[in-house]
């Protein structure tokens, strides 16, 4: 089955998303998510300029070969850029594999090993009172997780450091039955982390997530010292050897790597059974910089693989899923990936041209005295 096309796609129906799009002699096509927030053009002209022309020509049935060929053909290992780039050609390929199969794609990965995906929401406020009343909509529309941060009023973009008080009042309003997270987004120093984990330990999180950033994986055993709060880590790795030692040590509780930024759906099962084996669980990253095709890959991963934990999920604007036409669905508090064949996720391409690339960039975040400082 050979690869006769493939192309890249940039639209911004809300935000920006790179697609590559793969076709085959037999007119069957598979789609892969490429987006790299804020970066999104490298990762366009990375595949463009590079991978395609290696692609055409080549056997759409040969998954692993094919990723050896992108990370190791390349020599340059790792990184951001052309992991996402790798990522989106997997995911493709087992997208393509699925529909010539016609099956949906988690009959591939195993099965499925569930009935349904947990997942879970965003609960943000601007203060503790307004972040309360987003996490009793979430409550409403039927989540059994959710996640909760608070900001600091008279501050614009901060790190809530009322932690503590927002989860004793969250358990005294919802109860213990509820699951809740809590994302410290890498703006603490170890031993912060440490404290912050043990204060949170009465209210039982599910995780405490990125609490110091992971560059340094051994900084990850002083807060594991003190403190039995779960930790999740992961959403900006790339490759198992980010989390190699964090798993091996049985440093962290989640791993947090997704389909598209850690190299597809190929090698997050790699991942994923190095964590199975240390009873290290899956909780992938899944904000909205993350397409309707992330997801899809996502839900079939989730389904399938026997440690999985829980899914982030922040639904779509309507625009995106318009461009994104998808068979996942929501319903009290789970997801299932649906059971059409591959991924069960398209792109209209003609509704996407008239969402045209728009530049932006993440936020970045300064101390009082201006200190940049992590995000
Ligand atoms: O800031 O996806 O857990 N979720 C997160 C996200 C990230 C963005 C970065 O592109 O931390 O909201
Ligand atoms: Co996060």
């Amino acid at each position: 089955m050979k690869i006769t096309d493939a192309k890249v796609n940039v639209c911004c129906p809300g935000r920006n998303f790179v697609t590559l799009k793969i076709v085959t002699e037999d007119g069957i096509y598979g789609l892969g998510d490429a987006t790299l927030n804020g970066r999104e053009l490298s990762v366009a002209s990375y595949l463009t300029d590079h991978v395609v022309p290696l692609l055409i020509g080549r056997d759409a049935r040969r998954i692993e070969d094919i990723w050896q060929y992108f990370y190791k053909g390349a020599y340059w290992r790792r990184g951001p850029v052309t992991m996402s780039a790798i990522a989106a050609v997997d995911t493709a390929l087992w997208d393509v594999k699925a529909k010539s199969l016609n099956v949906p794609l988690y009959q591939l990965l195993g099965g499925a090993s569930r009935d349904s995906v947990l997942v879970y929401g965003h609960a943000s406020g601007s203060d503790l009172e307004k972040t309360v009343e987003a996490f009793a909509h979430y409550v409403k529309l039927g989540y059994k997780a959710v996640r909760a941060q608070s900001g600091i009023p008279g501050l614009s973009s901060t790190y809530g450091v009322g932690a503590p008080q927002l989860l004793a009042r969250l358990r005294k309003e919802f109860g213990s039955q509820i699951h809740i997270l809590h994302d410290a987004h890498h703006r603490l120093t170890p031993i912060e982390a440490a404290r912050l984990g043990k204060d949170l330990e009465p209210f039982r999180l599910f995780w405490l997530e990125d609490p110091t950033p992971a560059e340094l994986q051994e900084s990850f055993r002083l807060i594991r010292q003190h403190t039995t709060t779960p930790l999740a880590v992961g959403e900006v790795f790339n490759t198992i050897f980010d989390c190699q030692q964090l798993i091996q040590e049985q440093l962290i509780d989640y791993i947090r790597t997704t389909v598209v930024h850690a190299g597809g759906i190929t090698h997050l099962k790699k991942i994923a059974s190095l964590a199975e084996i240390y009873q290290v669980r899956t909780g992938s990253h899944g904000a909205t910089d993350l397409s309707p095709v992330c997801m899809g890959a996502a839900l079939h991963f989730d389904l399938s693989v026997h440690n999985f934990g829980i899914q982030e999920y922040m639904p779509h604007t309507a625009e995106t899923d318009k461009v994104f036409p998808h068979a996942y669905s929501f319903k009290d508090g789970v997801m299932h990936p649906g059971d059409a064949p591959g991924l069960g996720v398209d792109l209209d391409e003609a509704l996407a041209a008239k969402y045209p690339y728009e530049r932006a960039y993440l936020p970045i975040n300064r101390k009082l005295d201006g200190t940049i400082h992590n995000w």
